[in-house]
């Protein structure tokens, strides 16, 4: 089997911390939960920023200081900055980390409630316009997709040239508003995308070690991070992100997976 490919989702937007003490807001604070990740075998950083306020931003600067500071702490590590950003920003805020060239970033496949009055908001044409945007720029999307019918979504606009092939997925699974994480909702998920594809899997809360689990056995991969679950174990905060990839990386050895490094994982991608 392939080897693994962890990510791990280092920030995000809306966890803070009050929810978790670690979740890094200052540029020193990501390099030093990137670099605990990438010690614990992440390949991937799947990759928002903060002000020092910890309220979210796509400022382009921003990304680039941090982008700086994680590939001196990580040699050789992927990068992968976030086009979702926050509910609420602008299509062109959003997109502001692609000019800085990055290998990867993510493209989100379609509209969903995110709790709350909250809607994330990707139309068809806002995925093509970052689809293309992202051809333009080289650069490979993890397509995000919160839901079966946003995979679909991703497979017609490949076969309308809006993404390119090989076509690397993540499935979120258990977000309030999108699909739950139920093992039946997994096998659905990774049985509609097509055979030359890859997937990682992103289970939220609870959600996220079981979820593991299936894609190590099934040969896909795994993202974790503060992003999606700030628990190490039922009622035990991680001390940093690095505990939860290194979780994955103990159950990948007991289940016989090897994790793979960044240049094995850019092979695995076709970077
Ligand atoms: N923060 C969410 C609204 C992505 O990174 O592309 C969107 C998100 C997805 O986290
Ligand atoms: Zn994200």
């Amino acid at each position: 089997m392939e080897k693994l490919i962890i990510t791990a989702a280092i920030c995000g937007a809306e966890v803070l911390k009050e929810h978790n003490p670690a979740v890094p807001y200052t540029v020193e604070e990501c390099a030093r939960e990137a670099r605990s990740a990438y010690e614990a075998g992440a390949s991937i950083i799947h990759l928002h920023v903060r002000r020092d306020d910890g309220s979210p931003t796509q400022d382009k600067e921003r990304f680039r200081e941090v982008m700086a500071a994680i590939r001196e702490a990580c040699p050789g590590v992927i990068i992968q900055p976030s086009t979702g950003g926050a509910v609420g920003m602008t299509n062109d805020e959003r997109l502001q980390p692609t000019e800085l060239r990055p290998e990867m970033a993510t493209l989100d496949c379609g509209t969903m409630n995110f709790g709350g009055d909250e809607v994330f908001e990707n139309t068809e044409n806002t995925i093509k316009y970052f689809g293309r945007r992202m051809i333009e720029l080289g650069i490979k999307p993890e397509l995000e997709c919160f839901d079966k019918g946003m995979i679909d979504m991703a497979l017609r606009l490949h076969a309308r040239g809006f993404i390119a092939a090989p076509m690397h997925f993540d499935f979120v699974m258990g977000v309030n508003g999108g699909i739950d994480g139920s093992l039946r909702d997994f096998l659905f998920l990774r049985e509609s995308i097509p055979s030359g594809a890859t997937y990682t899997v992103a289970g939220i809360g609870r959600r996220e070690f079981p979820l593991a689990v299936a894609a190590i056995i099934d040969g896909g991969h795994v993202r974790v991070g503060f992003e999606d679950n700030v628990y190490l174990s039922k009622g035990v905060l991680a001390r940093s992100n690095g505990e939860l990839v290194a979780k994955v990386a103990r159950l990948a050895a007991e289940l016989g997976r090897e994790v793979a490094r960044p240049d094995e994982a850019r092979k695995i991608l076709s970077i």
